[in-house]
């Protein structure tokens, strides 16, 4: 009853923002997604009678229970599996937690994968996806690599609301993305209470999902294409449509510090200089470039000149979350 699994982040092209449902997580607009090669979490998950509780140790601290409810995670699984032992797991990322870098989505992946495994479920890779958007709604989309949809849905009971591949790595190989790191550390406001206090209090949240079918059906035609400016540009776009709810939200989410601008101002500089590059945001003041494989030189050149740019990551499409032979423990 032990089992690890490995699982990319994923950064969207069309942004989730917003829940018609927070139990079970349902999302109010479909999203795109690139899963990312190079951003990952190892889960280890072991059930067995020793254990008197679920812990859960992510990179080597104690996790304490928050909004991401992990132990509830694991309950729920344990209640689909039949199954009556408690949980050890460990888990490891190798980038920054909670920065607005999908940590979050790597991690549940993982877990999910891992505990179910360990469960003794033999489910497919839709499944696993409608169980881990339980757990966090973006997580489902690491499930699959490459380029990934995660369906709205129309149901109540979400079992028409699951991630599926739209294309594979191999497909688009030379797709780029570039986190620039402004700064590490924990964001001020999660995105789960972000997206709560958006629908409910931004006026311009309707307007925001009258925009977004057409964004998917631009993407997900761009990516099929490989129109490079289709799909960059509309997802620069549908990230400041984003925080533009956000900004208006009461009281105001403002995600973003004067780096963040730097880096925005040095993307339509390097646009102006014939570079094709774009950006996008998620919960956090990191930025990310996408581009494609023959401008990043001079792309982390111009950033990394920058004086607000701690570091920068660079990820090509990724694999889906994955078994691994070897454990954390
Ligand atoms: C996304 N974000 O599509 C968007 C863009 C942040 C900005 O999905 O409450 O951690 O666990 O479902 O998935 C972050 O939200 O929220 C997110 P929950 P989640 O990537």
């Amino acid at each position: 009853m032990k089992a690890t699994a490995t699982a990319n982040a994923n950064i969207a092209l069309v942004k989730y923002w917003g829940k018609r449902s927070s139990d079970p997580i349902l999302p109010q607009n479909g999203s795109i997604s690139m899963t990312c090669d190079g951003m990952s979490t190892t889960t280890t998950v072991e059930f067995s009678d020793k254990y008197r509780e679920h812990t859960v140790t992510i990179n080597d601290e104690e996790f304490k229970k928050d909004e991401k409810d992990i132990h509830g995670h694991i309950d729920r699984i344990c209640k689909l599996a039949g199954i009556i032992q408690h949980a050890k797991v460990v888990s490891e990322s190798n980038f920054p937690v909670a920065a607005g870098l999908a940590s979050s989505a790597s991690g549940f992946a993982a877990l999910t994968m891992a505990a179910c495994t360990a469960a003794g479920l033999k489910l497919s890779k839709k499944e696993l996806s409608i169980i881990t958007r339980q757990g966090s709604g973006s997580a489902c989309r690491s499930i699959f690599g490459g380029f990934v949809e995660w369906v709205r849905g129309q149901k109540d009971d979400g079992s028409d609301s699951y991630a599926e591949c739209i294309a594979s790595k191999e497909k688009w190989p030379d797709f780029r993305m570039i986190a620039t790191i402004v700064e590490a550390k924990k964001k001020p406001v999660s995105s789960r209470g972000g997206m709560a206090q958006t629908v409910t209090t931004c006026p311009y949240y309707k307007d925001w999902l009258s925009t977004v079918e057409d964004d998917l059906d631009t993407v997900r035609k761009g990516i099929q294409e490989k129109d490079f400016g289709k799909v960059a540009s509309t997802a620069e776009f549908n990230a400041l449509k984003m925080h533009a709810t956000m900004i208006t939200t009461k009281p105001p989410i403002i995600y973003w510090i004067p780096a963040t601008m730097e880096i925005i101002h040095a993307v339509r500089q390097m646009r102006e200089d014939g570079i094709n590059a774009y950006f996008t945001m998620d919960a956090g003041p990191n930025v990310k470039i996408l581009c494609l494989d023959k401008d990043v030189s001079e792309i982390e050149k111009r950033v990394n000149e920058l004086d607000g740019v701690v570091n920068t990551i660079l990820c090509k499409p990724g694999d889906g979350a994955a078994l691994l032979d070897k454990h954390l423990f």
